[in-house]
Parts: C-alpha cells; structure tokens; sequence
C-alpha cells in the first residue's frame, strides 16, 4: 500500500469538504428554501414578505375557475376572520400558522386540517351549497382556545365573479 498517495488523496477529499463547509452562510436563501422544500415557510417573517403577507390572504379567483384561500392561524385567531367562496368549485386552501400547532375544521362538515408553524398545509375542499359555517380550532392552542374561530361564508357560484377582490378578501361589508 502506498501511504504517501493515501495522505495525499485523503488531505485532499478533507480540503474540498472544508471549502463548502466553511461557506454555508453565503448559500442563498431560495436555494435553502428549494432544499428544505416548498412547503417550508418562516414564521417570524410571515406578515413582512411572501405568500401570506396581509393583502394576499383570503379569496383568490384562479384562470379555471377554482379558488385558492390563503390563511394564517395565531394564537387565537385565524386571518382573516371571515371567508367567502363560490359553492360547487374546488377550493384551494393553503395555511399556516404563525405559532403553535392549531386545527381548522368546518362545522358541519368532515373537514380538519393541521395547521403546523414553519410549513403550509394544502387541503382540497369544495362546498356543493351556499351557506355559512362556522370554523373553530379544534387543537387546544392556549388560553384563548375556545374562541379561536373563524366563519365561512359559501355564496352562489354566479355571484362570486361579480365581487369586488377586496369583497372577496373577507365578509365585513356585506
Ligand atoms: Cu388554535
């Protein structure tokens, strides 16, 4: 065995291994976040810049036709407080939560979906008539627990296009 080579070829694999090693910080973040998955979000920046920023969440209209909810849980309150979606089309819904681990279920319904923070659930939901259901957290959170609820309103199909998006965002001003 020739041991000169060996320390040659060893020293050599532990220098190329230091180089990336030592320069982890400067991999860029789109790269991190493409390499711990798409479905990974950070908590602590979720109002200051992404997908669940104020004005993105709520209703979205989609080109065929479906819509997508976009909703964040905190201790105690999803936002937006209230929901609007046409009846009889696939809904979208993408959440995630700003702190503990909640559960958004759908009276009425069989819906529950785990909302964890640091990722976003996806669900596939339709409603087949208009109505309105209430949306508690079935996942004790903390104190306020048994008031964390949202509501969610299910208006004609027809109706829907004909909103305005900052009437779709949420159910105040109707
Ligand atoms: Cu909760």
């Amino acid at each position: 065995m020739n041991w000169r080579k060996l320390r040659t070829f060893l020293l050599t694999v532990l220098v190329l291994c230091l180089i990336p090693a030592s320069r982890y910080y400067q991999i860029d973040l789109p790269l991190l976040q493409f390499l711990r998955g798409s479905r990974h979000v950070d908590p602590f920046s979720l109002h200051l810049s992404g997908e669940f920023v104020e004005n993105n969440l709520g209703t979205e209209q989609d080109p065929d036709g479906s819509v997508t909810v976009r909703m964040i849980a905190q201790q105690y309150l999803f936002i937006p407080h209230c929901i609007l979606v046409p009846a009889g089309v696939p809904v979208h819904l993408r959440i995630t939560s700003a702190d503990a681990v909640h559960s958004l279920t759908i009276n009425g319904t069989d819906y529950a979906v785990k909302v964890l923070p640091a990722t976003i659930s996806e669900a596939q939901l339709q409603f087949p008539r208009p109505g309105e259901y209430k949306m508690p957290c079935r996942e004790f959170c903390g104190a306020g627990h048994y008031a964390m609820r949202s509501v969610l309103k299910v208006v004609p199909r027809e109706q829907f296009p004909a909103l305005r998006p900052e009437e779709r965002g949420g159910c105040a001003a109707r």
